[in-house]
């Protein structure tokens, strides 16, 4: 049984396509686990998938994707279905990272970060992290310091991903350093 595929296709059904596995989801995103098995227990690979090693997957991650509380389970980030889902707004920490391209730098410094396919903007806790997920879109990534507690104060929306992961609809300019250009 292999986790990263497992993982992938579980990312896909909660994040991007439950429809696709006939899952009934929530505002919140959460799905019923008896009915995810049950549905990916139709796929090739996974016929004989449970509930244990789900667990296991996510117990094993690197990073926290997903949770199972109560026989539900759910993605705590990275969505894109048409319903947003539900979020708590929270206080975040004084300052965010996010790592990106250097070729989307220009846009960004220009109208902010915006989600673009995804329903939020996703914000690193730390910079390693924001390092390993710019890495994912240029091999180097821009470090971009996000003034989050000033832009909360502000009336800027926050919402708590995962401890490493934070969430917002977007983050205006003014609210955005380059990391390197800081450091000068
Ligand atoms: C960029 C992974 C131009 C933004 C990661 C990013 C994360 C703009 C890209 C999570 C822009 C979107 C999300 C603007 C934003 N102009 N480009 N105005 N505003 N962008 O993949 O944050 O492994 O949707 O900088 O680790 O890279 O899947 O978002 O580069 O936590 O669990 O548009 O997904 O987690 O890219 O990554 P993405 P992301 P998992």
């Amino acid at each position: 049984m292999n986790d990263v595929h497992l993982s992938k296709l579980i990312s896909y059904a909660l994040r991007h396509a439950p429809w696709e596995f006939e899952l009934e989801m929530d505002a919140e995103g959460w799905v019923p686990v008896e009915q995810l098995i049950d549905a990916l227990h139709k796929e090739n690979d996974w016929k004989s998938l449970t509930q244990e090693d789900i667990q296991r997957m996510i117990d094993a991650s690197d990073k926290k994707r997903f949770e199972i509380v109560g026989g539900r389970i759910r993605a705590f980030y990275g969505h894109s279905i048409p319903m947003k889902i539900l979020k708590i707004k929270s206080e975040p920490p004084e300052v965010l990272y996010h790592g990106t391209a250097r070729r989307f730098m220009e846009s960004i410094m220009e109208n902010g970060l915006s989600p673009q396919s995804r329903q939020y903007v996703h914000l690193s806790q730390d910079i390693e992290t924001a390092h390993s997920v710019g890495k994912r879109h240029d091999g180097k990534p821009c470090i971009l310091v996000i003034d989050s507690l000033k832009a909360w104060n502000d009336g800027i929306p926050f919402y708590y991903g995962n401890e490493k992961v934070w969430l917002a609809d977007t983050v205006p300019p003014i609210y955005i350093k380059n990391l390197a250009d800081s450091r000068l």
